[in-house]
Order: C-alpha cells, then sequence, then structure tokens
C-alpha cells in the first residue's frame, strides 16, 4: 500500500480487508500499530499536536493526559446502535435492528471518503490471554488517534495479537471512524454472521472501542451461544478470608452501578486480615471447565472507570490507579494541571475550566466534569491486581451477584434457590438509569443480567443458554441479588456501600459454601440480621432491619410489569423463566 507506515502483517485475510476499507475511507495514510512502547510515544505526540490530548501536569500526574469529546459525545447512544441479521427475531426486541444489506449500504455511504486527510490505524488486539481457548483476536481500523491510545491500555494490542492469530482468517473486522462527528450520521452496527462490526460518527469509548461493548459483549454473547459459552457484564474479584482461602465472584451490574468500585474495594476496619484481588471491572467471559465449576477470565487490560465519585474515601485503589500515565475524558482541569470531578477529595476549586473546555466556578450551576466522565488506565497499575488475570484457563467462580439501583423495594442482598432461580433474578434485573447512556438519568428500566444494551441476539434465547448452562456445569455459582442504593425518606443511601460491602461479600461466600445463617422467604434466602454484622457501622438497627426486608405487597405489585417485559418475548421466553414467575407469584400469595 502507498504511503504506509509500519510493518503490514504477514496475514493474507488482513492485507486484503485493509485494502477494501482503505479503497472506500480513501485515508491519506495507513499507520500499522505494533503495540511497542516507541509506537506509544509516537502517537502520544501525534495526539498532542493534534489537540485529541492536552498534557497534565507531569510532576504531579506522569504520563497522563486531558481528552476533551465533542459535546454531543459524552456517552454510549443506544438508540443508534444496532445488531443486523437477516432475520429481526433474531436480534429480539431487546435490540434496534436493520437487515445487513440496507445497514452496510447506508454506513458505506458515512465512510465513503471520510478519511481524507487522515490516516487510518490498523490495530490488532487480542482479548484473554494469549494462548488461552478463551481468547479472540479483533482488528479495529481507525482514524481516531485518541482511540488508538485508548486500546492500547484496553487490550493486548500489536505483535501479540497477530502472533496468537497466525494465518488465520478468525478475527473481528472492526472498523470504525469519527467521520464527522453528527448525530444524525452516527451507527453502531453489528453484523455477528460475518464477525464483523462498523461503528462510525462517534469517538465515546463504548461507541467507538470497538473490543469492549462491541466485540466483547454484543459479538461475544452470539459466539457463546453457538460455543457454548458465555459473555457477560461482570467484574470479577477474588476474596481472600484471613485463613488464606480465595473465592472468587463476579457480579453483573448495569453501567454507572458499582462494578468498578466493588472489583477494587478496601476491606473496612472491622475486617482486617481479608483480601481483595482484582482480577476485572467490566467484562467475563465464562466456560464450563473440566470439573464442573464456571470458570472466568477478563479478556480486557484496562479499566475505562467512571471518574465522578471516585476518591481516596470510596475508592482508593482507583485513585492510586490514575497517579500515572492515565487518560482522563471530561473531567475537569484544575490552574494547576491537575484533574478534579464532583466527588474528588480535594476541595472543589475555586475556578477550573470545565468539561467543555469553558471556565467555571462553584456558581456556575453545572458541574464542572461530565457525570460520565472517565478515566482509562492499565489493570496493572491497580494495587490490587491479581496475577491471575495471565491465567488461560480462568479463575474459578463461587458466586453471580446480580446487582443494580433500586431506591426501594430490593433487599440488600439475597440468594436465589438454585441455579433455574437465580436465572430469572437475572432476568428481572431493573435498575434505575444512569449517564452511561445518553437520555433520561434515574428512571427505573428493566435492563436483565445487566445486559440490556449488549446482548447481540434475542434475550429469550439468551435467557434459554444461560438455563442450558446448568446442564454441562455440574458444579455452578450459587447466585445472589444485592442492592447497595436502597434510600430512606431523606433519600439518602441506607448502606454505606463501598468497603463495606465486603459485609455482604463475607455472607455470600458462607451461603456458597453452604454454611450462614439464612431466612427462607417467598423471594430467596435472606440474611438474618446478625450474619451481615452491623458491628461499626453507623446504622441504627431499625435501617439494618429495613434493608433486609422483604415487602410482599410491593413484590406483587411488581409481578406484572415482570409479565408484561417477559410477553414481549413470544415464542422465545423459555419454560424455566415462565416457571420461576408463575412460582413467585404463588410462593407471594401463600
Ligand atoms: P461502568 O463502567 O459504566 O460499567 O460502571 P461500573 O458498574 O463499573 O460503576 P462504578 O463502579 O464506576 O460506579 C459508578 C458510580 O457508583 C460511582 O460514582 C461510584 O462512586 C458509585 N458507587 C459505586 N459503588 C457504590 C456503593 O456501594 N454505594 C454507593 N452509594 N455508590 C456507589
Ligand atoms: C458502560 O457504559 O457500561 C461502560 C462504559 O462500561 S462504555 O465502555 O463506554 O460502554
Ligand atoms: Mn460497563
Amino acid at each position: 500500500m502507498n504511503n504506509s507506515t509500519g510493518t503490514v502483517p504477514a496475514n493474507s485475510y488482513i492485507q486484503k480487508w485493509v485494502k477494501d476499507i482503505a479503497a472506500m475511507c480513501q485515508p491519506d495514510k495507513v499507520f500499522w500499530c505494533d503495540g511497542s512502547e516507541a509506537e506509544r510515544e509516537q502517537l502520544t505526540q501525534i495526539a498532542v499536536e493534534g489537540g485529541d490530548l492536552m498534557p497534565l501536569n507531569h510532576n504531579k500526574l506522569p504520563g497522563s493526559y486531558l481528552h476533551r469529546s465533542a459535546l454531543n459525545d459524552v456517552a454510549r447512544t443506544e438508540n443508534l446502535t444496532f445488531v443486523c441479521t437477516d432475520r429481526q427475531e433474531d436480534a429480539g426486541p431487546n435490540n434496534n435492528w436493520m437487515a445487513p444489506a440496507e445497514s452496510y449500504d447506508r454506513l458505506a455511504k458515512i465512510f465513503t471518503g471520510a478519511m481524507r486527510g487522515r490516516t487510518m490505524y490498523v490495530i490488532p488486539f487480542l482479548m484473554g490471554p494469549q494462548g488461552s481457548a478463551f481468547s479472540k483476536v479483533g482488528i479495529q481500523l481507525t482514524d481516531s488517534v485518541y482511540v488508538v491510545l485508548n486500546m492500547r491500555i484496553m487490550t493486548r494490542m500489536g505483535k501479540i495479537a497477530l502472533d496468537h492469530l497466525g494465518n488465520s482468517d478468525d478475527f473481528t473486522r472492526c472498523l470504525h471512524s469519527k467521520a464527522d462527528l453528527d448525530m444524525e450520521r452516527r451507527f453502531i452496527c453489528h453484523y455477528p454472521q460475518d464477525n464483523t462490526i462498523w461503528s462510525v460518527g462517534s469517538g465515546y469509548g463504548g461507541n467507538a472501542l470497538l473490543a469492549k461493548k462491541c466485540l466483547a459483549l454484543r459479538i461475544a454473547s452470539k459466539l457463546g451461544q453457538k460455543e457454548g459459552w458465555l459473555a457477560e457484564h461482570m467484574l470479577i474479584v477474588g476474596v481472600e478470608s484471613p485463613d488464606g482461602e480465595i473465592h472468587y465472584i463476579c457480579g453483573a451490574f448495569p453501567s454507572a452501578c458499582g462494578k468498578t468500585n466493588l472489583a477494587m474495594l478496601v476491606p473496612p476496619e472491622s475486617m482486617k486480615g481479608w483480601k481483595i484481588h482484582t482480577v476485572g471491572d467490566d467484562i467475563s467471559w465464562l466456560r464450563v471447565g473440566s470439573d464442573g465449576r464456571l470458570w472466568a477470565i477478563n479478556p480486557e487490560a484496562g479499566f475505562f472507570g467512571v471518574a465522578p465519585g471516585t476518591s481516596f474515601k470510596t475508592n482508593p485503589n482507583a485513585m492510586q490507579s490514575v497517579q500515572k500515565d492515565t487518560i482522563f475524558t471530561n473531567v475537569a482541569l484544575k490552574s494547576d494541571g491537575t484533574v478534579w470531578w464532583e466527588g474528588h477529595d480535594d476541595p472543589v476549586p475555586a475556578n477550573a475550566i470545565d468539561w467543555r473546555g469553558k471556565a467555571w466556578d462553584s456558581k456556575s450551576g453545572h458541574p464542572a466534569a461530565h457525570p460520565n466522565a472517565r478515566f482509562t488506565v492499565s489493570l496493572k497499575q491497580c494495587p490490587t491486581y491479581s496475577p491471575e488475570w495471565e491465567k488461560p484457563e480462568g479463575v474459578p467462580i463461587s458466586a453471580i451477584l446480580f446487582g443494580a439501583r433500586r431506591n426501594k423495594l430490593v433487599p440488600l442482598v439475597y440468594q436465589s434457590f438454585g441455579w433455574q432461580h437465580g436465572t430469572f433474578l437475572g432476568a428481572t434485573l431493573a435498575s434505575e438509569t444512569t449517564a452511561a447512556a445518553t437520555g433520561a438519568v434515574g428512571v427505573v428500566r428493566r435492563d436483565p443480567m445487566a445486559m440490556l444494551p449488549f446482548c447481540g441476539y434475542n434475550m429469550g434465547d439468551y435467557w434459554s443458554h444461560w438455563l442450558s448452562m446448568a446442564k454441562r456445569a455440574t458444579h455452578p455459582p450459587k447466585i445472589f441479588r444485592v442492592n447497595w442504593f436502597q434510600r430512606n425518606d431523606q433519600g439518602k443511601f441506607i448502606w454505606p456501600g463501598f468497603g463495606e460491602n465486603l459485609r455482604v461479600l463475607r455472607w455470600v461466600i458462607e451461603r456458597s459454601k453452604g454454611a450462614g445463617e439464612a431466612e427462607e422467604t417467598a423471594i430467596g434466602y435472606v440474611p438474618k440480621a446478625p450474619s451481615l454484622n452491623g458491628d461499626g457501622l453507623n446504622i441504627s438497627k431499625s435501617d439494618l432491619h429495613q434493608l433486609i426486608t422483604v415487602d410482599r405487597e410491593s413484590w406483587k405489585a411488581n409481578l406484572k410489569s415482570q409479565g408484561e417485559y417477559f410477553d414481549k418475548f413470544g415464542d422465545h421466553l423459555p419454560g424455566g423463566i415462565k416457571e420461576e414467575h408463575k412460582a413467585l407469584a404463588e410462593r407471594l400469595k401463600a
């Protein structure tokens, strides 16, 4: 290819595809990434010169940069995200759908000439440990150097991916262009039958870092259905008790509902001797091991975490992770060249530059950082980073948590009666919406398994797939529902959350081992107040009681909306889910 920089890979499938795409997008240059340190420096310089990154104070935050996005490009745009299959039914009522031919045609018009005057970067990346049966390769083409630098942190990028791939054609073809960042010409399209993703018109993380939600969840969930495994919106954390036993827990919570925080929590004063091992904060791929347990890997290599609310009080490990070599997106800039956001430990700055690049003070009447401002940082910078992340076989999972934001109704924690009921708890997950996606915030919506925006096929078939896992996993993890977000009548959170969530994990682990005290209720096993051990918590007996109370009347009222939601899936709704819905209604009546 004329005017190309870097080493062209020997893989002829990559060569041909890049050539075809270059002919459509017409970039001035093609840049083949190798993932080296020298390349990172070169790309960073390009990003700074082009205004994509602004250097921060390198005495205080070495190697760190600020990126400000376009004003209309700050979160995932679910309404512009499509699954393109021949039959609409295969995408399901949970996805926006377009026929593949129509969608390729519409997007090709936008991609044609979109990279004129720009460089097209070729990014080979590996999701999962090298040589692991779990791992998948993708190649992303993009005209955004910000995307390249983020992908470098978030994935195993460059030579390692090409080595894993060899001469194979088995890679996800990921095409991305910022184009003109026009919302009217923004589409994030997935073609599961072609193992292809086309995304245009956005530079935002979940829309543009195609390894993440697009590949590792939407495309991978469909591959998982075909190949017998699960791709989930889950953290992975190892919890070590004082006697040295480690239990790994996966947790599915919707966007901005606490996965990053739980994955790296700091044990409270009252739980000396407990240790946390962080394996992943957003995505898990789970397979049945030869021992009949579920084993999980984190396919990613970094965190793309929510900044607002993050502080040395709430999440010290995240704060320590972002002291160097971090890309901050849409945070506020202080006069000393450091960063700030709402909930940061530093006092509210007298004046700052807000995420839009405008002068800001506390009287400005809007937040200084965007509520969905993010940091991108390598997993290895987390003080609780677990080397198990490298294990090709992953880690064995003892428990799965489904969690969400619910200010009432849902207790702090309860346990399902078994795998089928646990799948039902996941299927009935609902949460108050957050700033991670565009649209209203704080509205309760159904978000099964925290996968509503990420399941790449019909959610009814996905539930069947979940149910079928139990046939192969003879020792499946126990399944729990958690809710850190109940509020009192003054609107304040009742549960202190963060590090104190370890009290809940302790009960979860006891129960997973078949021990621990619980009360059987209509919705599942609920802890008895003493087994949560409220010692040292600034929380009244009656509040503690409220946290674990099951309000039967409210649950009865909830049954109807569950049923209405399930009805949308028609014939695709599995019998096991119907059974559980009926059984719950009967238990609530009894
Ligand atoms: P995504 O990256 O969007 O998938 O989100 P996430 O699930 O990793 O969410 P994260 O841990 O970043 O938390 C989002 C917000 O919830 C932050 O502002 C946190 O401070 C807040 N949060 C996390 N855990 C707790 C908790 O236990 N209690 C309360 N009250 N807030 C929490
Ligand atoms: C989420 O929204 O769930 C995220 C951030 O983890 S993004 O990768 O942008 O989707
Ligand atoms: Mn997420």
